[in-house]
């Protein structure tokens, strides 16, 4: 299959982040990319090829324009107000505080544009963002236009990006701006599914009250797990939405046999809800080496996660999200694309 990469998005390029209560080196790195783009050459997986440039308006079908206007903004914000190097928020309005009037200071707009500190924003990272999400809409134009797959190499990644709020190394959220873009361009129903061992908290949240998008998400149970406030079994969708979002959240230490129990699982769902295509959101961080996540998936089993997946039969968009095993990220991510396609 096709794989979709622009350097652009290499120059998201942090250094740090806040996690595990620290300040910690950053594990979203432009290495991942550059790995994984390696082993595609290596392999001989196909062709990639630059995304197009889509503009704003796929972007604003999920996404609140004041925080589009506020990534775009940042980085002359941020200097003018005398600040350098990397931004992290560290006040936020949680439960009884307010989120609108937003504030004019930049400390404010930070907390009230994200829900994490563990994700810096510089000043390559709203052109990063972009051009991972113009991978993933160019993924879904190849699909929409009779390809089988394609794979958007996306960094950075996109899942835990809510309508109006980054978190999580996410920015834009390039799956569900290519699962918009599908039913834009003529798909009645795609399903969203999962694989990140994080709860894909940003692509529930945007599809939650529409039937219309059938979201499913298999990842460490949040009680135990980032991002701790969603992915519980019991979040089945709203209003319309109502049985359109299946979690599968999953004990830490879980391998293939429990981690494809699951996956069986969501595959009968999305059978039965017959989707014109699938948008994959493809986290490698189930890996038992990577380095934040507690799950026990082996190199091969992501073979076996392509094979089962190109047993679903259907259009697939493969999104990258997540996994931070660096010197085997290339190996497991080609793994699954090789075996889809057999
Ligand atoms: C896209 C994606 O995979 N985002 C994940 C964001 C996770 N950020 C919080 C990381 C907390 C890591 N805790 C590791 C404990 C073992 N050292
Ligand atoms: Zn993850």
């Amino acid at each position: 299959m096709k794989t979709i990469f622009s350097p652009v998005q290499l120059a998201h390029d942090p250094k740090h982040e806040i996690s595990d209560g620290m300040l910690k080196p950053a594990v979203e790195i432009p290495s991942r990319a550059e790995i994984v783009r390696s082993r595609i050459l290596e392999t001989g997986l196909g062709e990639i090829l630059p995304p197009e440039e889509f503009g704003l308006d796929p972007l604003a079908r999920v996404h609140a324009a004041d925080y589009l206007t506020f990534l775009e903004s940042f980085w002359e914000r941020w200097t003018n107000a005398g600040r350098s190097g990397e931004a992290f928020p560290f006040v936020w309005p949680v439960r009884e505080l307010r989120t609108s009037p937003v504030p004019d200071h930049i400390d404010g707009l930070l907390g009230r544009y994200s829900f994490d500190a563990g994700t810096p924003l510089g000043e390559e990272t709203w052109f990063a963002a972009r051009a991972s999400a113009d991978a993933a809409l160019t993924a879904a134009k190849l699909v929409a236009g009779g390809e089988r797959a394609a794979f958007a190499l996306c960094r950075p990644p996109g899942h835990h990006a809510h309508g109006g709020f980054y978190g999580g190394y996410c920015f834009l959220n390039n799956a569900a701006i290519a699962a918009q873009w599908l039913r834009d361009a003529g798909a009645e129903k795609v399903a969203v599914l999962d694989v990140d061992y994080h709860h894909g908290n940003g692509t529930q949240a945007i599809f939650y009250d529409r039937s219309d998008v059938l979201f499913l998400s298999l990842h460490a149970d949040p009680l135990e797990e980032y991002p701790y406030f969603l992915g519980h079994a019991d979040e089945t969708g709203e209003g319309a939405g109502e049985g359109f979002n299946v979690n599968f959240p999953l004990p830490l230490g879980t391998d293939w046999a429990g981690w494809s129990t699951a996956l069986k699982a969501a595959a009968d769902r999305i059978s039965r809800f017959a989707p014109d295509t699938l948008v994959v959101s493809l986290g490698l961080d189930a890996f038992e080496r990577d380095p934040i996540s507690k799950f026990r998936l082996t190199s091969e089993d992501f073979l076996r996660l392509g094979e089962e997946l190109a047993g679903f039969g259907l259009p697939t968009v493969f999104v990258m999200e997540g996994g931070y095993a660096v010197d085997a990220l290339g190996v497991n991510c080609v793994n699954v694309l090789s075996a889809f396609d057999g």
